[in-house]
């Protein structure tokens, strides 16, 4: 018997950015369209019509100009578009002036993530915690109108949370809330005990920008499977995986440490992320936070890799990881044509490396880093702790070399050898 696949037609879908500054040549406004559609793309739209504002006074009843609203709607109208898709987060009653007017389903970004991260969301946190992120930044705009339109329409913008909870009220999407939060406070303290076992290794976690190859790095320096697309978003849950480090050949044999490695992958970072979303994604990034050295991944072939590694800065500063020791890795460099490009860009970044993860460029440049950030970054130093402060002195096996251990009537006086800034944290603390 025959069968036809028959798919599901992509939404037609027109994307709108409004910006109060001057972009005299629209540099940014591609740019940010083009990381709209993009994303737009991984929910499954069919882009027709880019419409942009600049520089225009802020219209708080529909954010763009009377003028330019009408405009839209008469394209709608005339090109049979099911959604528009707005660049910047739009208040409650913004989203409702529009719809009135447009008078079709209007998204804005935090929604388009959020509808994103429900479809690709695969562990139970994951799920968890996205429908917390739906649910307390979908609340005040559930109205009987965006009811009606997202039955009417369907499609991006409407994947949840599911219609029986929109149906029920507010003050049952409340008690929702606080179990959805008290399940995720369950499986937090589950992951604190794996994370307490976890206390003999050295951590590395890999950050970066959405799409920038993290986990094709994972899979590289570890041999295994995980996620990789070229969407954004792919990953959500946290993996970690053993890491051998001895893959290099040990030139620097007096030191002894790390002894155990484990590596993770976690979420990627975006700009304008809604602040909601970091927030309800904070346990699956507290990975990061307990990690003991980073490794951001950069998509050097990105010509706005420079504003990337901004906001995966600020991003890490958010969550409280900030501070830590970071290798910046310049990945993807395979893509590019200019060769010369990475020198220029080593010029500002010195201590970076180049590599690409599909291709197997710059693995061992990588490995002998992270182990240089072991020893170079490391001083020589001498802790006392109080007597029967064996968890700190467990601390200081895992993340340097013990060199002397001398049990005190009053404490113990260890000597050791690890990198200078995860030192002064424990230094700081006794
Ligand atoms: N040409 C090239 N493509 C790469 C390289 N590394 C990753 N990619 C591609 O880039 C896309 C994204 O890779 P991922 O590893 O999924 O990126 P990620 O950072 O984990 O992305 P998210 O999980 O979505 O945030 C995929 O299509 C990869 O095949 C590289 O070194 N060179
Ligand atoms: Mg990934």
């Amino acid at each position: 018997m025959a069968m036809i696949e028959t798919k599901k037609e992509p939404e037609r879908v027109a994307i709108v950015c409004y910006s109060n500054t001057s972009d005299e040549k629209n540099i940014h406004r591609e740019i940010e369209l083009d990381e709209l559609e993009f994303l737009a793309k991984t929910a499954g739209a069919n882009i027709l019509k880019r419409f942009y504002q600049q520089n225009r006074a802020f219209d708080s009843k529909y954010l763009i100009g009377r003028g330019k609203v009408d405009e839209i709607a008469e394209y709608v109208a005339s090109h049979n578009i099911q959604s528009v898709i707005f660049e910047n987060i739009l208040s409650p009653s913004q989203q409702r002036n529009l719809e009135r007017e447009i008078k079709c389903k209007i998204i804005d970004k935090a929604t388009l993530i959020l509808d994103i991260f429900a479809n690709n969301a695969r562990t139970s946190q994951a799920k968890l915690q996205v429908e917390l992120a739906q649910l307390e930044y979908l609340l005040p705009r559930l109205t009987r109108a965006w009811l009606h339109l997202s039955k009417q329409y369907g499609g991006i913008g409407t994947k949840g949370p599911g219609e029986t909870q929109i149906e029920t009220d507010r003050r049952l999407i409340g008690k929702r809330i606080t179990l959805l939060k008290s399940k995720l406070r369950k499986i937090e303290s589950q992951r604190k005990t794996q994370s307490e076992e976890r206390s003999n290794y050295y951590r590395i976690s890999l950050v970066g920008y959405t799409n920038a190859g993290k986990s094709t790095l994972l899979n590289l320096l570890t041999d295994s499977d995980v996620y990789v697309r070229d969407e954004l978003f792919a990953t959500l849950d946290t993996s970690t995986r053993a890491l051998n480090l001895n893959k290099v050949e040990k030139k620097s044999a007096e030191l002894r440490f790390p002894k155990k490695v484990l590596i993770s992958d976690t979420v990627g970072f975006i700009r304008n992320l809604p602040h909601g979303l970091i927030e309800s994604f904070k346990s699956t990034l507290s990975e990061v936070v307990e990690s003991d050295l980073l490794l951001h991944v950069i998509d050097i072939s990105n010509p706005e890799f420079s504003n990337q590694i901004k906001t995966v800065n600020e991003t890490l500063k958010e969550i409280g990881a900030d501070g830590k020791p970071v290798i910046n890795v310049f990945n993807k460099v395979d893509r590019l044509e200019d060769k010369e490009y990475v020198q220029d860009v080593n010029r500002d970044h010195p201590d970076a490396v180049f590599i690409s993860a599909q291709k197997g460029i710059g693995v061992y440049d990588l490995l002998n880093k992270i182990k240089k950030v072991f020893s170079n970054g490391a001083v020589e130093s001498e802790i006392r702790l109080n007597a029967g402060d064996y968890k700190t002195l467990a601390e200081l096996h895992r993340i340097g070399d013990v060199r002397k251990v001398r049990y005190l009537k009053n404490g113990i006086k260890v000597k050791v050898i690890a990198d200078r800034s995860n030192l002064n944290k424990i230094i700081g603390r006794v």
